[in-house]
């Protein structure tokens, strides 16, 4: 794959010339990647919401259930009045945790961050109308970029669902744990779902579905693409590929070219020239055990307080805490 640099298109000046800057360094790098963040416009919202539903998306059902037999336990460890969900989307797993809450007399106030502002309305609205008098708070932020937004913590759960810290380069995680460590004080927690490494074929059929979805997800962020920086990627001209790195214990998923093709884009500046089968990485999707866990951990200022895992150990649900506590025992 060959990327040039043509003269600046004057339209660019209208795009986000910092989501066109991403683009730029992340199409130059080895191997090209688009940054994944960028999937999640209102399409890829819906597509993500159906990919959640898919017999063979097993990791939404399965946390869903931990939460159900869970929730209790892990609100009586932490004993929060604030429930925070980084990344929350539509928040579809969050009330399990709210009624734990407020079967505890605990509940005062939910705080929602996400990058798409739309999710994040339609969720908050949602919540004000299952919990009057439930303080709701918005946070529309990039949370590769930290968590100022949020405050001081204090009588915090902290919660980062659906495994969506395996869409993480590996090496991004322990920052991004001290980030969020850094919003805790002693005694909050960071609940975190975790897939977790199992047999290969489970694993690439949940990326790989029957239906296609998983698929449109993919290729909708070439869409994103054409729409926010004006660029013009054939979409016709790419297929899905989702398959598992056992070296790396990662889901990688691709798009990659039919036949060759070129595309613009003229707000970073790039051209690009792809033979048939080129590919641009447009997501990583990590599997998780309790050891690479405990790896990243070190040195984050959090410990491993609870491990729980459903009977066939597909998915986890991790409970962290400012390490000044010791000990980590089951909860029930
Ligand atoms: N937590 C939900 C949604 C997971 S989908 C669940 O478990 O089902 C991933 C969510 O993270 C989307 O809502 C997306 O908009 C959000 N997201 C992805 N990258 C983000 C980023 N860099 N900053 C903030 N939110 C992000
Ligand atoms: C949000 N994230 C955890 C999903 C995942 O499984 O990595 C996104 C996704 N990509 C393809 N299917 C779902």
């Amino acid at each position: 794959m060959a990327t040039t640099s043509p003269r600046p298109d004057r339209r660019a000046a209208v795009v986000d010339g910092r989501m066109a800057h991403e683009v730029r360094e992340s199409l130059g790098g080895d191997p090209p990647s688009l940054p994944s963040k960028y999937f999640y416009d209102e399409t890829g919202m819906r597509l993500f919401e159906q990919i959640t539903t898919l017999p063979e998306y097993y990791l939404t059902r399965t946390e869903q259930a931990l939460l159900e037999q869970e929730a209790d336990g892990i609100v009586d460890r932490v004993r929060p009045h604030e429930l925070v969900e980084i990344g929350s989307g539509a928040s579809p797993k969050l009330r399990l945790l709210l009624d734990a809450m407020q079967r505890a007399a605990l509940l005062r106030s939910c705080t929602l961050l996400d990058i798409n502002a739309g999710a994040l309305q339609r969720a908050a609205h949602a919540l004000a109308a299952l919990y009057p008098g439930l303080q709701t708070r918005r946070v529309v932020a990039d949370f590769q970029e930290g968590f100022g937004g949020l405050g001081p913590g204090g009588d915090r759960l902290l919660c980062f669902l659906g495994s969506t810290l395996g869409n993480f380069h590996p090496s991004q995680v322990p920052g991004f744990l001290r980030n969020m460590r850094a919003q805790l004080l002693p005694g909050d927690g960071l609940l975190l779902g975790l897939d977790l490494v199992k047999d290969v074929g489970r694993l690439e059929a949940a990326y790989n579905d029957a239906a296609g979805v998983t698929a449109r997800f993919n290729l909708n962020l070439l869409q994103v693409m054409n729409d926010r920086l004006e660029a013009d990627f054939d979409l016709e001209a790419f297929e899905h590929v989702a398959f598992f790195d056992e070296e790396h214990a990662w889901i990688e998923m691709r798009v990659r070219a039919r036949h060759a093709t070129r595309a613009r884009i003229p707000a970073a500046q790039l051209e690009m020239t792809l033979d048939a089968g080129d590919f641009i990485r447009t997501e990583l999707s990590c599997k998780f055990t309790r050891a690479s866990l405990e790896r990243q951990l070190r040195g984050t200022g959090l410990r491993l307080d609870a491990w729980l895992t459903d009977a066939e150990s597909l998915f986890a649900l991790a409970l962290l805490r400012p390490s000044s506590l010791s000990g980590c025992w089951p909860l029930t």
